[in-house]
């Protein structure tokens, strides 16, 4: 045990994991960083990581942005003896990395130093600040553009993300848009509704797209993760805080949203921004558990979504009142008491990225007070099996995907 001992990392067991192990149910103790330490003490370790550095600077992206990304590739290193593979760092992306819950969850990963966090983001210059001033250091992320509003800049990502050679293991589709002041409403490059094209159809190519480059990585514990919300569940108080979520037929989904021969709004009402939002995150979490039905089994992909918490600080809130943003922190700290912060959030992402007690697929993930994770139960519309095959199938068309 000694030696074992002198040739693994320090086991760092939070508080949180600790306390999301007495309600998850895992199956081994001691395991840590997506593998068991049985499993671990089988193969080989090695503290070097080979690092392939490729410069893609100057790679013009579909929509004309010149997006720049050096690509720092962790190899997969086969070991010498007995040919066994060796625990590499793992690869994540996480879409909309440059603030909020993205952010903290970047710093959270890439502190533990077991990943490479490749940060999707439409502003690189903001997402390379906002690395540096959470203290993440150069060797643990990768910046890559990534404008979901545009399909074009999705295709262009996987591209750019394939050619940099990394293996994928983890995907977080993090980002998302909130326009509840909106009187009128704005377009996706493709002409669908901003909200629920740049956090459902955006995000919905994209994982898309990348779920086979999951699949070829030989990562133990692949995940592919949808950030839900409590606000589209309508089971909970706050989502029955009006405007609801409400999909209704779909029939203005199935017309594209383009407020030209169809309604902006899936449901086919009037243009209301708050409510596509939710609308929006109801998708998230349909389109979770679609590919849990469809694709667990085959690909051994764990997919997930979650609700972290109100982290009523982020820059989710910039396009609201600023009476709004001076009272909700308050309200939602000492009248709900459903706060957290950025920092508690990010943790929160983290541990479903990598804790090995939450590796459930086709989940959704929350919260106790005392910071534990349990599984939540979906609202009726958000776990309507036949509304998801539904909006899976329009969503294929919608992308070019069928
Ligand atoms: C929709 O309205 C809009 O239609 C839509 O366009 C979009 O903007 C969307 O989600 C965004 O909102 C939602 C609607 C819900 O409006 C509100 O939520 C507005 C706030 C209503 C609160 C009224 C009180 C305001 C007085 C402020 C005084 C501050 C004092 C409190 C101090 C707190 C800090 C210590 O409206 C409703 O459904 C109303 C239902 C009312 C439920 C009452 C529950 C009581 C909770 C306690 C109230 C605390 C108010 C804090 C306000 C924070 C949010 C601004
Ligand atoms: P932020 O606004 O801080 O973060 C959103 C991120 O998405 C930003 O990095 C933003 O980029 C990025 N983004 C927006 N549009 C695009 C686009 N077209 N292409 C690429 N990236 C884009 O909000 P949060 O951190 O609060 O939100 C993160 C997730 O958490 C969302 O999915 C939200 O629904 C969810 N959530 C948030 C809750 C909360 O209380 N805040 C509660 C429950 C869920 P940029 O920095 O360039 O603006
Ligand atoms: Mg809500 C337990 C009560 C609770 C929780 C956890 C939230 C979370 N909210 C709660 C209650 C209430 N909210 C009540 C009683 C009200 C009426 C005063 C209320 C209002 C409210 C507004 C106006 N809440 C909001 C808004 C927003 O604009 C936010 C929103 O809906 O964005 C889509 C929001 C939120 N409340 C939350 C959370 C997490 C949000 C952010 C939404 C999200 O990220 O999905």
């Amino acid at each position: 045990m000694a030696l074992q001992a002198s040739i693994l990392p320090p086991l760092h067991i939070h508080k949180e994991r600790l306390q999301a192990k007495s309600n998850a149910s895992i199956k081994d103790a001691t395991a840590f960083f997506g593998v068991s330490l049985s499993d671990h003490l089988k193969s080989d370790f090695s503290p070097l990581v080979l690092k392939g550095k490729r410069d893609l600077n100057q790679r013009k992206t579909a929509n004309g942005v010149r997006a720049q990304a050096t690509i720092t590739t962790p190899a997969i290193i086969k070991a010498a003896p007995e040919g066994k593979k060796t625990l590499r760092k793992g690869n994540v992306i996480i879409t909309g990395a440059s603030s909020g819950l993205g952010l903290a969850t970047a710093k959270a990963l890439a502190e533990t130093g077991k990943w490479h966090v490749i940060m999707g983001c439409r502003d690189f210059l903001k997402a390379e600040r906002a690395a540096k001033s959470v203290g993440m250091s150069k060797e643990n992320y990768t910046i890559m553009h990534l404008d979901l509003a545009s399909l074009d800049s999705v295709r262009q990502f996987v591209d750019n993300f394939e050619r940099s050679g990394m293996p994928l293991d983890v995907l977080v589709c993090n980002a998302a848009v909130y326009l509840p002041t909106a009187k009128e409403p704005t377009f996706t490059a493709e002409g669908f509704e901003l909200s629920v094209g740049t956090n459902h159809l955006g995000h919905f190519l994209l994982s898309r797209l990348l779920l086979d480059d999951m699949k070829k990585s030989d990562y133990p514990s692949k995940r592919l993760i949808i950030v839900g919300s409590i606000t589209g569940n309508t089971n909970t108080l706050a989502g029955n805080v009006p405007p609801k979520a409400n999909l209704g037929d779909l029939r203005g989904l199935s017309g594209g949203l383009n407020g030209l021969n169809s309604s902006t709004m899936i449901d086919g009402g009037d243009f209301d921004g708050a409510k596509a939002y939710k609308d929006s995150k109801v998708c998230n979490m349909l389109t979770m558990q679609e590919f849990h039905r469809r694709y667990h089994e085959e690909t051994g992909i764990a997919f997930a979504s979650l609700y972290p918490g109100c982290i009523a600080t982020t820059g989710l809130f910039r396009e609201h009142i600023p009476l709004f943003r001076l009272l909700f922190p308050p309200f939602q700290k000492y009248i709900t008491k459903g706060f957290v912060s950025e920092e508690e959030a990010g943790k929160r992402l983290a541990q479903v990225v990598s804790n090995p007690s939450l590796t459930k697929s086709g989940v959704y993930w929350s919260w106790n007070k005392e910071s534990a994770s349990f599984e939540n139960k979906l609202s009726q519309e958000a776990s309507d099996a036949e509304k998801a095959r539904k909006v899976w199938e329009i969503s294929e068309k919608l992308v070019g995907l069928a």
